[in-house]
């Protein structure tokens, strides 16, 4: 869906990186498409129109393992996990993507694409005669200011095989796996079996959005490979440009590491929902960390962020307040400086502080204002996100 606005405003094209849907919506996760949230109310505010894209990565290595491991079927756990992801999303009031697509439902556009791709010369395969995989060379790959021994290990740690023998170059990446007894399969113009991970959202994108367009996002993990993956694909595809810039958002951390599937260390949305507490002050405490640092959660922030709501909520109730109109130019100020949504919570801070005397309107479009930029609604009744405003 587009959010639509006048006439002849610029459309901007954002894509966000979705989940691997296991172990579903831990805060991490949270952060991440909050960030991108605030990237896209900034643009509505603006006046773009907005074409908002997302994937789910429901097949894929870790996915399979997850449900083989616990005895689930893949793609029920899949779906569970999706259906939770969106029901999290929506608690927090963040604008969903439309269209929202799985990599199981674009395998005619990445079989299509992956066509095109071998028509280049860039593909080859790779294993025994039985399973000789499909691989796309990555020569002239941005390195995102690694070295190239650093590239190699986050390679490595990040589901890449730099040392599998028979590649033309350590870093080109799988982008078809033929079929294995147990493992699903589909038919494709490479041979039967499964995409790798960057493709998806090489052709998810370029199929929704064409190339160069505005913005890719995700968290700092995936700034490397997962990132210039795609960009390399995609300009071999359409010998264009792929996202024009980025959003990485920073790593939460929970006991001292991050908080990943891997290491087992989440805090789930659902859990703390579950557990009563307030969904804007989930929001808002994510909201108190700019969106491009690494931090560590704890329990006390939830407390605070809850104290700060409540101060706020009082204030939003008293009959006056300070210059709506002055606190939402100072709030815009602060978005447009690179999404700088602590600096925001502290402006209202401050009205709040000053609330009790002044114009009368006030309470209201500061509620508006909080409303449409932050995604905090903060009066009457829950509503609907992807209206802002
Ligand atoms: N399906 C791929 C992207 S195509 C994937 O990375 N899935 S994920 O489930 O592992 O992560 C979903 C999003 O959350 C990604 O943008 C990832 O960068 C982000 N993310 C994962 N862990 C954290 C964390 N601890 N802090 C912040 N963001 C995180
Ligand atoms: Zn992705």
């Amino acid at each position: 869906m587009r959010h639509p606005v006048a006439a002849g405003q610029r459309l901007a094209r954002v894509y966000a990186c979705g989940i691997t849907p296991y172990d579903a919506t831990h805060l991490g996760h949270a952060f991440t498409y909050l960030g991108v949230d605030l990237l896209n109310r900034a643009l509505l505010d603006a006046g773009h129109e907005l074409q908002y894209v997302q994937n789910v990565t429901d097949v894929d290595d870790p996915l399979l393992e997850r449900a083989e491991a616990t005895g689930t079927d893949w793609q029920e756990l899949a779906q569970q996990q999706t259906d939770l992801f969106r029901a999290d999303m929506t608690a927090l009031r963040v604008i969903p993507p439309d269209p929202y697509l799985g990599v199981v439902e674009s395998l005619g556009v990445i079989g299509d694409y992956l066509r095109q791709l071998h028509a280049t010369g860039r593909l080859y395969q790779v294993g025994d005669p039985e399973h000789p995989d499909w691989y796309c060379d990555m020569t002239g790959i941005d390195l995102a200011g690694l070295s190239p021994a650093e590239a190699l290990a986050i390679f490595a740690e990040r589901g890449g095989d730099p040392d599998r023998p028979g590649k033309r170059n350590p870093l080109d990446c799988l982008v078809w796996r033929m079929a294995r007894p147990g493992e699903p399969a589909w038919k494709s113009p490479l041979g039967e079996g499964r995409p790798g991970w960057h493709i998806e959202c090489t052709a998810i994108a370029v199929s929704t959005l064409g190339a160069a367009f505005d913005v890719q996002a995700g968290g700092s993990d995936l700034a490397f490979p997962h990132h210039p993956m795609c960009a390399a694909e995609a300009t071999a595809l359409t010998g264009q440009p792929f996202a024009q810039s980025y959003l990485h958002a920073g790593m939460v951390g929970y006991d001292g590491e991050k908080m990943s599937k891997s290491r087992g260390n989440l805090v789930f949305v659902s859990t703390l929902l579950a557990e009563g507490f307030d969904p804007m002050a989930i929001r808002l405490a994510l909201l108190a960390h700019h969106y491009r640092d690494d931090w560590e959660f704890g329990y006390p922030e939830l407390d605070a962020a809850q104290r700060r709501l409540d101060t706020w909520r009082v204030a939003l109730a008293a009959p006056a307040g300070p210059d709506a109109e002055l606190f939402r130019t100072r709030v815009r100020k602060a978005l447009r400086d690179d999404l700088d949504a602590p600096r925001a919570l502290v402006l209202m801070d401050e009205w709040a502080g000053d609330a009790g005397t002044g114009d009368p309107q006030a309470p209201a479009q500061i509620a508006a204002t909080l409303d449409a930029l932050l995604g905090l609604r903060l009066a009457g009744d829950a509503g609907q996100p992807g209206e802002p405003g």
